[in-house]
């Protein structure tokens, strides 16, 4: 989970403005739901160490005036996770990526938050990086291999061994924080905390972990695809070894989608000597251990989208934006995403080409607007895709557009959450055309914000939501032809069957938030934790 907005504190209200600079807070926003601050985190009954790749709280020094600002990049996770670890009072383990976090924190690193005005509930135990840390193990290994990797975008692969070292040091520095903040909440409280691991940038902590403190509960939750082992085996042998062994470290590993869980299974069965499968039970067993693998797809805060997308301010854009491209029998498209080639933002524009030429009838019906929120912006292919993005758009217009009419119309500026929100609600058409996508929230976003049920979803069969969602209309983005059919025939949707479909997507949504997720992936846990894995004998 990478973007980019942010939210100065105190926290704002519903319309608080955001300010775009870097990827993990593109879900950005401000209060969350009062269902946020309940439930499912009481099923913690041990502290919690939480560590990620970003923080949840960062200080940032303005350079003209020295004020310093905390930013609390309100993404989906951090609004699931920040109430869990409240409840708790436990740690939260990151990189100090402000640039005003090293004077906000103690020797060790530690900041309690939410900083004041809030009242302090749990700590930031911040890991420092320099320069080349980041350049190895962020923009390097996580970024550039492992990213191409889980996505099967093996031709952004770019391994380089100094890369994969730094990586490897950074996982252990955050393993040996997370180490003494166990050996402290022992200490201090006679409990003995549970990890939870986000993500792949920290793919070898969970084995540290295990190695210093057999005891420690430990899960991980993969935000990513889980390749099949014919890709996840272009990787260098012995890093594709230290991975699967760094995974098998934890208790628990959870997935967005089953078929990446199996995949799991299959890499560790295939290319982990020792490791033993079960695609049935989704175990792997390995060194005289079981690490169960779960299947746990994310969501949304739904009640704060819909709460957005129904505030007069959101009603009077969407209608402001309903005016200006869908009026009379005209129809408005979205699509939001980071800047990523994982995302097929290329492909759609193909596609859009294909649509307005085989149907120029559809000329001046049918505007697309299209969000985009820079990302990754230190990698080249991400500098080359945003160049390339502007280019085939400039073209695009250039060649259907009329004096009053523009197909493609681009938003890159910073756009805040409530904003977004009234954009989902004008909308009669999301396309999310990603070539893999672990799970894809736009999709649901615009489902919870589509008061009106008078929008289709035109979703990519490679997300984790079209695993999920049923009622979307299914495309293949590298078929570019059947994307601009499906357009085509989702613009030419009955409004019955467009509404039976949002309705019934909706209805769904609303039974699988991301604190129905976090309920799930806590029960679990909580059931497992006061089993100690078993020991299997013959495992390797
Ligand atoms: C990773 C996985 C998985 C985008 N532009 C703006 C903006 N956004 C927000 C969207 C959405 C988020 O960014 C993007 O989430 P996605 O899920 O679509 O994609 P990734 O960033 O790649 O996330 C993905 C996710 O982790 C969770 O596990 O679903 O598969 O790749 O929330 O709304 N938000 C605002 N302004 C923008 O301009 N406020």
């Amino acid at each position: 989970m990478d973007d980019t907005t942010a939210v100065a504190l105190p926290t704002a209200g519903l319309r608080g403005h955001e300010t775009r600079d870097r990827e993990d807070d593109l879900t950005a926003t401000d209060a969350s739901s009062a269902r946020s601050q309940s439930s499912p985190s009481d099923r913690f009954e041990r502290p919690i160490i939480l560590l990620s790749n970003r923080e949840p709280y960062e200080h940032v020094v303005n350079s003209e005036t020295g004020a310093v600002t905390v930013r609390h990049p309100y993404g989906g996770l951090v609004t699931a996770l920040d109430p869990a670890l409240k409840a708790t009072h436990g740690v939260w383990v990151a990189w100090g990526s402000g640039s005003g976090d090293r004077a906000a924190a103690d020797a060790s690193g530690r900041v309690a938050v939410p900083p004041p005005p809030d009242d302090p509930m749990y700590t930031l135990r911040r890991v420092w990086l320099d320069e080349a840390d980041v350049e190895g193990y962020y923009l390097g290994f996580a970024n550039s291999v492992l990213w191409p990797i889980c996505h099967l975008l093996i031709h952004h692969l770019r391994f380089r061994d100094e890369d994969w070292a730094r990586y490897q040091a950074v996982n252990i520095r955050f393993a040996t924080a997370a180490l003494e903040e166990a050996t402290r909440i022992h200490a201090t409280t006679g409990r003995e905390p549970i990890a939870w691991i986000q993500d792949y940038h920290l793919a070898l902590v969970a084995d540290s972990l295990r190695a210093a403190r057999p005891e420690l509960f430990i899960h991980q939750f993969l935000h990513v695809p889980c390749p099949p082992p014919e890709i996840f085996r272009l990787l260098p042998f012995g890093v594709c070894q230290a991975l699967l062994r760094g995974l098998l470290g934890n208790d628990l590993l959870a997935f967005h989608t089953e078929r990446y869980a199996v995949n799991f299974v299959d890499c560790a069965a295939q290319l982990l000597p020792g490791a033993v499968g079960d695609r049935g039970a989704l175990a792997v067993r390995y060194g005289g251990r079981t690490t169960a693998l779960g299947v746990y797809p994310i969501s949304i805060d739904v009640d704060r989208f819909e709460a957005f997308a129904a505030a007069p301010e959101a009603a009077a854009r969407a209608s402001e934006l309903r005016q200006r491209y869908a009026w009379g029998d005209r129809q408005l498209g979205v699509s939001v995403d980071r800047i990523d080639y994982t995302k097929g933002i290329l492909e759609r524009l193909s596609a859009l080409e294909v649509l307005w030429s085989s149907a120029p009838e559809l000329r001046d019906r049918f505007t697309m607007l299209i969000v985009t929120a820079p990302s990754r912006t230190e990698l080249r292919p991400y500098r080359v895709l945003e160049q390339d993005i502007e280019a085939r758009v400039a073209a695009l217009n250039a060649r259907f557009g009329t004096a009053t009419w523009t197909p493609i119309v681009v938003l890159s500026e910073a756009i805040p959450a409530t904003e977004l929100a009234a954009i989902y609600r004008a909308a009669d058409l999301c396309l999310v055309s990603s070539l893999q996508d672990g799970m894809n929230l736009v999709a649901k976003e615009f489902v919870a914000c589509q008061l009106d049920e008078r929008g289709v979803l035109v979703l990519s069969r490679f997300t984790g939501a079209a695993e999920e969602i049923e009622g979307a209309v299914l495309i293949n983005p590298f078929n570019v032809d059947g994307v601009a059919a499906a357009i085509r025939s989702a613009l030419a949707m009955p409004v019955a069957e467009r509404s039976a479909r949002m309705h019934e997507m909706r209805r769904r949504l609303r039974q699988a938030t991301v604190f129905d997720w976090l309920d799930g992936v806590t029960a679990r846990v909580a059931s497992m934790a006061g089993a100690p894995s078993v020991g299997v004998p013959g495992a390797g």
